[in-house]
């Protein structure tokens, strides 16, 4: 494998080229948001694009990194932000880096043992994730939210974790633009 660089828009969060590109419509994460009323309205009128990821996928071979950009559109499933499923990686000693470069928004984090955290995050922020923390992003702002993640290939990604057990607090719209963790 040689070297390799790929241009990423801040922005638009667009990788020139990438290996695999995944799609999330609100019918993609049924029973999340608080509001199924909300959820159910949403998905008949159009099911929305809640996030799109672009990812750049390197051999799952040991030592070898993966990297994607994530685009989260603003909006709202009842008074709830628009958010990612959110996952905790099969491999729990796993850490991951986001890179925030486009909007506004919470990194929601939590561990099996129950442990919550919640940071707001904007444009030019680093996130760190420690290994055996699962992790969620919510739009908080009327813009996309962008981020760059990096974290080692062949990590995997537990999605039943949190679909069955949920994070302990949501993120809710509190006025304009402003968020409340309930
Ligand atoms: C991958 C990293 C992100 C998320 C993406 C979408 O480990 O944490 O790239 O995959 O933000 O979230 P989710 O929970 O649907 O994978
Ligand atoms: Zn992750």
């Amino acid at each position: 494998m040689l070297p390799f660089i790929r241009d990423i828009n801040l922005e638009t969060g667009l990788l020139k080229r990438f290996d695999n590109k995944v799609v999330r419509r609100l019918s993609d994460m049924r029973g999340m948001y608080a509001d199924g009323a909300a959820e159910k309205g949403l998905i008949e009128n159009g099911d929305p694009l809640l996030y799109e990821m672009f990812e750049v996928t390197p051999p799952e071979t040991p030592g070898n990194l993966t990297y994607c950009t994530t685009v989260v559109y603003p909006g709202l499933v009842g008074n709830e932000y628009f958010m990612t499923k959110g996952h905790i990686h099969v491999i729990r000693d796993t850490a991951e880096i986001y890179f925030f470069t486009h909007g506004e928004g919470v990194l929601v984090c939590e561990t099996p043992g129950g442990e919550f955290n919640e940071q707001r995050v904007n444009a030019g922020d680093v996130a760190y994730v420690p290994t055996g923390w699962a992790h969620r992003t919510a739009n908080i702002g009327e813009d996309k939210l962008v981020f760059l993640a990096v974290y080692p290939a062949g990590a995997g990604h537990d999605y039943d974790f949190i679909a069955e057990r949920g994070f302990r607090f949501r993120i809710l719209r509190d006025g304009q633009n402003g968020y409340v963790v309930r």
